[in-house]
């Protein structure tokens, strides 16, 4: 795992937000449901990309190529993205997936695996923005210990290598510890390779 604290400045933020805001204009923020209960997710959540990551109870934890309620193709990732992929991510291929995650009030994530890709060399790199969050991780099984890491507004995240499985999650959102979003919260955004290159 490589962490870069305050790796985008308040400007880049904002621009970045701006991005955020156009993709979720075209691709609304939907509520994900987990496999076969079908009990909601507490985050919303939306993707740019040539495919998006998506869930609900009759087809579980997936990859398709549109939004799951307008059937429309997903926005492009941002360049700028992009732009923070080629410097960080240390892997020769694009990213195809630009997962977003909105956290209101009480939101919060399991500790999971991001193992729904056909690639695991390549990295899953996050972009954190507004509150900050309660990052757990820990090692490639649910037994190993784990820590806990704020993750500001700007952070960003690599989980690659050895880490590239290892399990993480979001214990919360701490209310009004940044002033970036003017309605409170927080977005997560992960860039992901999805298939394996030719
Ligand atoms: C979050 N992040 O920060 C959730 N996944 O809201 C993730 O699930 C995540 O930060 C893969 C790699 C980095 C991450
Ligand atoms: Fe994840």
């Amino acid at each position: 795992m490589q962490y870069f604290p305050k790796k985008l400045d308040p400007t880049a933020q904002a621009a970045l937000l701006g991005d955020i805001r156009r993709i979720i204009g075209h691709a609304p923020l939907f509520v994900p449901t987990m496999p076969r209960s079908g009990t909601p997710m507490s985050v919303w959540m939306t993707n740019a990309g040539s495919v998006g990551w998506v869930t609900d109870k009759a087809r579980g934890y997936r990859y398709q190529a549109s939004h799951p309620e307008t059937g429309a193709p997903w926005p492009a990732i941002p360049q700028r993205l992009l732009a923070l992929w080629a410097e960080l991510a240390d892997y020769p291929h694009l990213p195809e997936a630009c997962l977003i995650n909105y956290y209101g009030g009480a939101a919060k994530m399991g500790l999971h695996q991001d193992r729904d890709e056909e690639d695991f060399a390549a990295p899953v790199l996050s972009v954190s923005l507004g509150d900050t969050a309660i990052f757990r991780v820990g090692g490639t099984t649910r037994k190993r210990p784990t820590r806990t890491l704020e993750l500001q507004s700007g952070d960003v995240v690599v989980l690659g290598g050895s880490d590239r499985l290892a399990y993480h999650g979001i214990d919360r959102v701490l209310a009004e510890s940044s002033s970036l979003l003017e309605e409170g919260g927080r977005f997560n955004l992960t860039l992901r390779r999805v298939t394996k290159p030719a």
